[in-house]
């Protein structure tokens, strides 16, 4: 097993959650998202589940932050709810949901946790859905506004802060696949979106900067896209893939630009003067976090563009029904600094494994999830030794918790939560991770 010694002296290791999934909506006077809508609506989402409750992490933050510390952890990845301090998405801020991040960032100060936020994970305000949401070219000012009142009010506690967690699910998943809120299956909204959330990444981070705040990232995921079998089209359509999932939002954000192989598919619908957005898209970066849990084996398709879909591959499954494929990890801490970001720092801003556990005689044996961080964890130090500027490696996820449309059936978690009574009980993984993380 490897242990803390065997990554560079400073490697941060934290692990990560999301506000929506974890904290319980109905407590603190947060405004409703379009999360809430899409799972009110039959067929969204796994039993019509909702962030109501959810771990109650509102009430109970000191227990999991005692758990993070405990653990050996240096960071604590948490995103802040844009309608918990905004419930209209703009104007007058929730003094209950400022206060509720006061409190957990200086609860995380006290247990020396570096408190690692990231602005927008997921819950759009649902005033601003009703106004078009992430479609909607006002979008970068009123995420700025946030960004403003963030700063404002935490910039000086933070850490580290990024302004959006996964732009492909808030833009491609979301308005183009319809898995995720708003729920939408259109080209031309997705294309806006995926524009749109590189604009107010920018504006956010220009905002940020010029409250002096430091340590500025940009989180995106990614997948491993393999061509379904060794004809040409299959590696075309891998390629397309590729392009859309792995390569857009870097490219707007380090080379000021697009793909060919996405734009054949969205120029058409990108909004107008989309090439002149990129001084604020491109706005420098102090680091960037790599979201790693997969691959997916594609094959050409007899549709319109992008022409592909996603096939069976033969790997381990997680209970997600992904395959466990740490090579793909690899290989993006090797391409993302060699074609886009050069020597500046990387983070594995997530990883980890959903598995159906279960609790027997008060222990969880989730040794699947040991194994599969083990291996994953062995990436990343493989690429450091080759030289690549990794700084850190967070975890998905602290908590079981809301896996969105699939409802709390998917366990995520280090710790597991009993969703009847709320206990929380630190899982075989989480028990490993403070053998390889508390020095003595
Ligand atoms: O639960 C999600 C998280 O919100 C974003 N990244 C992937 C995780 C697992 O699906």
């Amino acid at each position: 097993m490897l242990t803390r010694n065997d990554f560079p002296e400073g490697f941060v290791f934290g692990a990560a959650t999301s506000a929506y999934q974890i904290e319980g909506t109905a407590k603190g006077g947060a405004g409703p998202t379009h999360w809430d809508s899409f799972a009110a609506t039959p067929g969204n989402v796994v039993r019509g589940e909702n962030g109501d409750r959810a771990c109650d992490h509102y009430t109970r933050y000191p227990e999991d932050l005692d758990l993070v510390a405990a653990a050996g952890f240096d960071s604590y990845r948490f995103s802040t709810s844009w309608a918990r301090v905004l419930p209209e998405g703009r104007g007058t801020p929730n003094p209950e949901g400022l206060d509720f991040y006061d409190r957990l960032i200086d609860a995380m100060l006290e247990r020396g946790i570096k408190p690692a936020a990231t602005l927008y994970h997921w819950e759009l305000p649902q005033p601003l859905a009703d106004l078009g949401g992430w479609r909607n070219g006002d979008m970068p000012n009123w995420f700025g506004e946030f960004a403003d009142l963030i700063a404002r009010r935490f910039g000086d506690r933070l850490w580290s802060t990024a302004p959006i967690n996964e732009p492909w699910c808030v833009a491609w998943l979301s308005h183009f696949m319809g898995h995720h809120a708003p729920g939408m299956r259109d080209i031309r909204a997705a294309a806006r979106a995926m524009h749109h959330v590189l604009l107010s990444h920018g504006t956010a981070i220009e905002v940020m900067r010029g409250h002096g705040m430091t340590n500025l990232g940009a989180v995106c995921n990614f997948e491993y896209a393999l061509p379904a079998d060794d004809t040409p089209e299959a590696a075309g359509a891998a390629a397309r893939y590729d392009a859309i999932y792995n390569q857009f939002f870097l490219s707007g954000l380090f080379k000021g630009t697009y793909p060919d192989l996405v734009l054949e598919g969205l120029e058409p619908h990108l909004p107008q003067g989309w090439q002149d957005d990129f001084a604020t898209i491109q706005a420098p970066l102090d680091w960037v976090g790599l979201n790693y849990y997969t691959c997916k084996r594609i094959a050409p398709a007899a549709t319109p563009w992008p022409a592909l879909q996603e096939v069976d591959g033969p790997l381990p499954k997680t209970q997600m029904g992904w395959e466990i494929n740490p090579e793909g990890l690899a290989h993006f801490l090797k391409m993302v600094p060699q074609d886009y970001t050069g020597d500046l720092p990387l983070y594995v801003t997530e990883n980890g494994m959903a598995n159906p556990d279960v609790i027997i005689d008060g222990q969880i044996d989730d040794s699947a999830r040991i194994a599969y961080l083990d291996q994953h964890f062995n990436k990343a130090r493989l690429a450091i030794a080759d030289g690549v500027p990794l700084k850190g490696y967070f975890v998905w996820s602290l908590l079981d918790n809301y896996e969105w449309s699939l409802g709390y059936e998917k366990r995520f978690g280090l710790v597991h939560v009993d969703f009847e009574t709320l206990k929380r009980t630190p899982k075989a993984s989480w028990h490993s991770l403070k053998s390889m993380l508390v020095t003595s």
